[in-house]
């Protein structure tokens, strides 16, 4: 096992990743940027370290100020948390080559999943479902148009370095593609340097289901079942829940061994997602998310398991601490992402906490690194922190989230805890009938107006 793990990330994951090294025993650092002096990780940690000035490519995107961190202070591994360099494939090649472990999967599958056409080739020859489209990347405007045909418009153009929503074009005829096409190439160049796109059927009003798995890098997987995470505006996830409201065990239980069967063929290493996106009883592999991501926590709620404390193990060469037939799914979890922003413009929102009263109760778990008196920096995401709740069903989660919503008091600035307070009392919500498009539309439409 590690003596002591550096945390490269910032915020509530920082101090997620530090519970779960005390929790094993295992000294932790921190490090931060000048702008993040006086937070909460950086008190929590047994060491720390400063490691730039407030901009994240010169601090917590600073390779070379890591692994002098590294070195300074004796880690011997590195947890990345999310975001960062968290899915840098060669951040993870640099620490191995010195000799310093990297709490994640190998290099050369972050490499993999990183570009989105060589993600889908893998996934369809490990027996993922995936949407139709072209096999491979997209050369000219006679094979764009020969695949359109093939598959059906509308049809989707998506950048193979893109990902979370970036890069994508909609073309709903034929006469509409090569316009699709050649808009998506340039903006994929300017973006990523790299124009290389793909071509997928446009499916109009899916969820966004994804399986949770965990690998142990010598050839065993479990899935830990889904997180619906449909509830999204701009590409952003508001609230995740799980289990999802469209599923039922049955069709939960064979994507999932789908998933951890493909991922024991991979032999993958630690935690990772698998994005589906999910329409008419059918499931089509859209990404696979190397990374443990912010909405673990409702895994965690409904089987008990603690997913970084996973990672850690994983990454020290320890096997899972369960198999798959002792997983079970208990009840129902539901997340919320507090930011600082306004409730129905969402304008970024920074600065003082002048008060701070977090619920509490049964069944409510808060990740949060804030604290009264603290100064939300401008420099990095808005996330203020993760209001979870846990209930024995659904119905029971949803009253204890609007309960706890109601607790929730964070004064001096912004935050989004109206719009969900809103959203917990909405029928749809409460119905759990809504797809990927619902939340703008409920915007759009006015659900916020009067905030
Ligand atoms: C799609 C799609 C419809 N059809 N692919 C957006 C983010 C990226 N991960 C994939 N995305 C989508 N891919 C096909 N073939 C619709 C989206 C999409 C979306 C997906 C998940 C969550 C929210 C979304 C919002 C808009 C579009």
């Amino acid at each position: 096992m590690f003596d002591k793990i550096l945390i490269a990330n910032r915020g509530e994951i920082a101090l997620r990743i530090l519970r779960a090294a005390k929790e094993l025993g295992i000294a932790t650092v921190a490090v931060h940027s000048t702008a993040d002096a006086d937070a909460m990780h950086v008190k929590l940690a047994d060491e720390s370290v400063c490691i730039g000035p407030p901009a994240a490519r010169d601090s917590y995107l600073n390779i070379p100020a890591l692994l002098s961190a590294c070195e300074i202070t004796g880690a011997d591994a590195i947890h990345p948390g999310y975001g960062f360099l968290s899915e840098n494939a060669r951040f993870a090649e640099i620490l191995a080559e010195h000799n310093i472990g990297f709490i994640g999967p190998k290099a050369e599958h972050i490499r993999i999943m990183g570009d989105k056409i060589e993600a889908k080739r893998t996934a369809l020859a490990l027996g993922i479902p995936c949407v139709p489209g072209s096999e491979g990347g997209i050369d000219n405007d006679e094979q764009a148009i020969r695949v359109g045909r093939e598959i059906g418009f509308p049809v989707l153009v998506k950048a193979a370095a893109g990902g979370g929503g970036r890069g994508m074009k909609v073309a709903r005829t034929e006469a509409d593609l090569l316009n699709a096409l050649h808009t998506a190439k340039q903006e994929a160049k300017a973006a990523f340097g790299d124009d290389a796109v793909y071509l997928e059927k446009y499916l109009e009003k899916p969820r966004h289901i994804e399986i949770q798995i965990l690998g142990d890098g010598k050839g065993n997987a479990i899935h830990l079942g889904e997180r619906d995470c449909s509830l999204q505006r701009r590409h952003q996830k508001v609230l995740e829940e799980s289990p999802s409201p469209a599923l039922n065990a049955e069709q939960r239980a064979e994507i999932g061994e789908i998933c951890a069967a493909a991922m024991r063929k991979l032999q993958y290493s630690g935690a990772g997602t698998i994005e589906f996106l999910y329409e008419d009883g059918r499931f089509y592999f859209i990404e696979m998310n190397t990374r443990i991501q912010v909405e673990h926590p409702v895994t965690e709620m409904i089987t008990g398991i603690d997913l970084v404390n996973e990672q850690i193990r994983i990454a020290a060469g320890s096997p899972l601490s369960i198999a798959q037939e002792d997983v079970r799914f208990e009840g129902a979890a539901i997340e919320c992402r507090v930011n600082a922003e306004h409730p129905a413009t969402f304008r970024p929102s920074p600065g003082k906490i002048a008060y701070y009263h977090p619920p509490g109760g049964l069944g409510v778990r808060v990740d949060s690194a804030v604290y009264q008196g603290y100064t939300i920096p401008p420099n990095y995401d808005s996330l203020v922190g993760k209001l979870i709740v846990h209930g024995r069903n659904r119905t029971e989660a949803l009253m204890r989230l609007r309960r706890a919503l109601d607790e929730f008091i964070v004064d001096g600035i912004d935050t989004t805890l109206p719009l969900f307070r809103t959203l917990v009392r909405n029928s749809d919500v409460q119905n759990g009938e809504y797809d990927i498009h619902w939340l703008e539309k409920f915007l759009a439409t006015g659900g916020m107006d009067g905030e």
